[in-house]
């Protein structure tokens, strides 16, 4: 079997997505997402002049030996592009061998560890009231666990939280900016939980994201004043560049911390897992070079008792979702799955087997990933560009979005 051609596709339904697709001699084809946020193009550009030409002509079932090739042969490693890139080109590989066997990609894996891939949901309100009640909905939706993010008050725009109807970071046109206060910010969110414990009781897990605004003296003082609410985790509560500052948030708090939607390697995530700093990793198959590398992160995060809980935003493709339902369907230290669910333009254009039930996704029986891309849907909604915002401090000085 050889790989035929490979065609990157750019598509926008509701939002932009990039996708690798790989055809082989046998007529069988794979696809894999490939959306960096923001950066679209970049990968898309990565993978038509740099990646595509090196495929044509290789075995497809050497997956293991095309990652390398394209982690070590590129001389330079790492990094969102680069891995985005491989991680596309891993996806659809692993698409095309379980299509092959006939075998829904999670039996090659190793098989099904659980009957079913917990996932949370996203409950943003403008306000306390609000976020209690959409916490509320998803529990009546029959999700177990629920990310709650809301308006804080004094603060025009937050994180998490929906101008419209719908949830979505990226706008389109330059970069929108938001004005951030640590201060608000840190006398509200207790405040936040206790309302939604007091309503809804000690039942639903409830997780929630600082998106890296916090330094890790704040991030401590956040964690202790969550205790009560017992959090199943506190998400990005500082950048983690210098991953020591995780030791001072530890000396000070119980409350779990979930770390890494925005690693691309193991060696973003070895320090944090080996001396325990983090209780979830956050890295998805596409930003973190595909199924064979996201194995191999789980692998080492097993050893230190640290769990899965993969980055499932609007951002991340149906096609990413796929193969993160397969992962979590095997994966032995599975944790969570973030699920955002996508507008009815993005799931029309990418028709897929995965289906919900009473708080748990199945990735369906569908032998290889079970999403597909309707490429002449795809083509009418060409790329519009969009940024992720940035955040300033109210003197103007930029923060961490
Ligand atoms: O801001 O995916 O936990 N989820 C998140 C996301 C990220 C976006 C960035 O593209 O933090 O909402
Ligand atoms: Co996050």
């Amino acid at each position: 079997m050889k790989i035929l051609s490979a065609s990157v596709i750019v598509t926008s339904p509701g939002r932009n997505f990039v996708t690798l697709k790989i055809v082989t001699d046998e007529g069988v084809y794979g696809i894999g997402d490939a959306t960096l946020n923001g950066r679209e193009l970049a990968v898309a550009s990565y993978l038509k002049d740099h990646v595509i030409p090196c495929l044509i002509g290789r075995d497809p079932h050497r997956i293991e030996d095309i990652w390398q090739y394209l982690y070590k042969g590129a001389y330079w490693r790492r990094g969102p592009v680069t891995m985005s890139a491989i991680a596309a080109v891993d996806t659809a590989l692993w698409d095309i061998k379980a299509k092959v066997a006939g075998l829904p990609l999670y039996q090659l894996l190793g098989g099904a560890s659980r009957s079913g891939v917990m996932v949370y949901a996203h409950a943003n309100g403008r306000d306390v009231a609000e976020t209690v009640d959409r916490v509320g909905e998803y529990i009546e939706k029959g999700y177990k666990a629920i990310r709650a993010q809301s308006g804080v008050p004094g603060l025009s725009g937050v994180y998490g939280v929906a101008k419209g109807k719908f949830y979505e970071p990226a706008t389109r046109g330059l970069p929108e900016e938001s004005v951030w206060s640590t201060e608000a910010y840190l006398d509200f969110a207790p405040k936040l939980f206790e309302a939604i414990r007091v309503k809804h009781g000690p039942g639903p897990h409830l997780l929630h994201d600082v998106h890296h605004r916090l330094t890790p003296i704040e991030a401590a003082r956040l964690g202790k004043s969550l205790e009560p609410y017992r959090l199943f985790w506190m998400e990005d509560p500082t950048p983690a560049e210098n991953q020591d500052c995780f030791r001072l948030i530890r000396q000070h708090t119980v409350t779990p911390i979930a770390v890494g939607e925005v690693f691309n390697s193991i060696w973003d995530c070895k320090d944090l897992i080996t001396n325990q700093l983090i209780d979830f990793v956050r890295a998805s198959v596409v930003h973190a070079g595909g199924i064979t590398h996201l194995r191999r992160i789980a692998d080492l995060a097993a050893l230190y008792q640290v769990r899965t809980g993969c980055h499932g935003a609007t951002d991340l493709s149906p096609v990413c979702m796929g193969a993160a339902l397969h992962f979590g369907l095997w994966v032995p230290n599975f944790g969570v799955q973030e699920h955002m669910a996508h507008c009815p333009e993005t799931d029309a254009v990418f028709p897929h087997a995965y289906r919900f039930e009473d708080g748990y996704m199945h990735p369906g029986e569908v032998p290889g990933h079970g999403v597909d891309i309707d490429e002449e849907l795809a083509a009418t909604y060409p790329y519009n560009p969009a940024y992720l915002p940035v955040a300033r401090l109210a003197d103007g000085t930029l923060w961490n979005w």
